[in-house]
């Protein structure tokens, strides 16, 4: 094959790799304004959670200042980004969502 191990008598694939998708972490950002109830209905919305784990999430991040929503490839992880930005603004509330690669 085309890889290079065969001198030391190893076979190797030939296929040029396909990139598995990267993975990124979807961060929900503490801030002083956006009601507690709003971050559970987000994360029961786009983050398809239960009221007990979109409680838990939420006080996470209201003690600790950011907490993990979830991990998706990026294509993902970036529309759910979108829609937290977009529903929080028409709330005009001012919570903030990022991406990070996982
Ligand atoms: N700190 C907010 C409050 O006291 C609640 C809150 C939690 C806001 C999590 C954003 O991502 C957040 N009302």
């Amino acid at each position: 094959g085309g890889g290079g191990r065969e001198q030391l008598g190893v076979a190797t694939k030939t296929r040029a790799k396909s990139k598995k998708p990267s993975q990124y972490k979807v961060l929900m950002l503490n801030d002083d304004y956006t009601p507690m109830e709003f971050v559970v209905l987000v994360l029961k919305r786009f983050f398809r959670m239960d009221l007990e784990e979109a409680t838990r999430v939420m006080l996470h991040v209201h003690q600790r200042g950011v907490g993990v929503c979830g991990i998706f490839p990026y294509e993902v992880a970036e529309t759910k980004v979108n829609q937290v930005m977009d529903f929080a603004r028409e709330n005009q509330h001012p919570l903030q969502c990022t991406l990070e690669k996982a």
